[in-house]
């Protein structure tokens, strides 16, 4: 391997990043129209940081790839297990943002349950002068709450309900060893909470988890909270179920075509919706970028990762 082996980089970095990973590498950035690129220089880059996951085209144009460092801990927009069949270790950002992402899912049950906007709203536009006080919201304390999804960052969101008084439960496909009730079954659980936090990884094997039983399940005063990825929420079966009342409300974070959200979930009232921001903050960005270097520097000293995916663990061990 040559001293600067060369890296490319798809989207854009912060200067502290760029600045790392010119120390270690040959950094070139993967232009917008890739394939003649690849086609001609494909072979000389032995590694990846990505903002934005990797495609299986841009995988396939590089045959000597030997890591992938990818910001963010859900990695669905990356083929992890055909990286790790050719011998590809994958890196993640897991841990240093479970207080962020978990901070923002809380946000949004404050914001839905006590109806922090249209309070505002009301507020801002004279309407407390001219129709009098804003109508009572609902109470997030001694509330029952469902987890799905009981791992990192679901931990950290149980552990903040707590300071609520919250009984919280979950599913999970393995139980944990958590002091919380397990349910076998999402919708058995959705029907004895009050709100329900998603937090699982998205890809196939979570699609449309939370589907019409989920939310009828949920009920017309429950909540949902969706701070994983939009694919796991079924979002045609969530805008009917939100417009028949079937479900009380929801607060969004995550959708399933981002940067597109449905015209009918911004009409709506009862749901709080943001972009795809858990964890985003200066502090936490910069944590996460600090570690995709950590991951590249490792691998460039010992060939080994700090945080690789669970589907690379065994190359990392060699
Ligand atoms: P994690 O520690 O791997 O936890 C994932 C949990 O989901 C585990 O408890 C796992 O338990 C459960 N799970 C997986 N597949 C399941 C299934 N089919 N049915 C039920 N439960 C399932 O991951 P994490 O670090 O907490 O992160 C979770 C996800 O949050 C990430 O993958 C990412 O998609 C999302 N995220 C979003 C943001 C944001 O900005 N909104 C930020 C960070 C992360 P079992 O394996 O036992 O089922
Ligand atoms: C980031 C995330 O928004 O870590 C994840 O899985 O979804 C978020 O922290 C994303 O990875 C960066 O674009």
């Amino acid at each position: 391997m040559p001293e600067r082996p060369a890296l490319l980089q798809l989207g854009r970095v912060s200067e502290r990043m760029a600045e790392r990973l010119a120390a270690g590498f040959d950094v070139v950035q993967l232009p917008p129209d890739h394939e003649a690129f690849l086609a001609e220089r494909g072979s000389e880059f032995a590694a990846i940081a990505t903002m934005r996951g990797v495609s299986d085209d841009v995988m396939a144009g590089l045959p000597n790839l030997k890591v992938i460092a990818s910001f963010g801990v859900g990695y669905d927009n990356i083929d992890a297990a055909a990286a790790a069949s050719s011998g590809i270790l994958v890196a993640h950002t897991p841990d240093v943002l479970n207080d962020e992402v978990a901070d923002t899912a809380i946000m949004l049950w404050l914001a839905v349950s006590k109806e922090l906007l249209p309070a505002e709203r009301w507020a801002r536009s004279g309407a407390w002068e001219t129709k009098g006080n804003y109508p009572l919201a609902r109470t997030i304390r001694d509330r029952k709450v469902g987890i799905l999804g009981l791992g990192r960052i679901g931990q950290t969101i149980a552990k903040m309900t707590e300071m609520f008084g919250a009984e919280v439960h979950y599913h999970s496909r393995s139980r944990k060893g958590a002091p919380y009730l397990h349910f076998d079954n999402l919708a058995d659980m959705a029907r004895k909470v009050d709100v329900l936090f998603v937090i699982t990884p998205g890809g196939e094997g979570t699609r449309h988890l939370v589907n019409a039983e989920v939310m009828d399940a949920l009920g017309p005063e429950g909540i949902l909270i969706n701070v994983a990825r939009g694919s796991v929420v079924d979002e045609a079966a969530l805008v009917e179920a939100l417009k028949d009342g079937r479900l009380g409300a929801a607060g969004l974070d995550v959708f399933e075509d981002e940067p597109r959200i449905p015209e009918a979930l911004k009409a709506m009232e009862n749901v709080v919706l943001l972009p795809h921001i858990g964890s985003a903050t200066v502090e936490t960005r910069q944590a996460m970028g600090d570690l995709v270097c950590d991951n590249l520097d490792a691998w460039l000293a010992d060939g080994k990762v700090v945080t690789p995916v669970p589907e690379c663990l065994h190359l990392n061990e060699q």
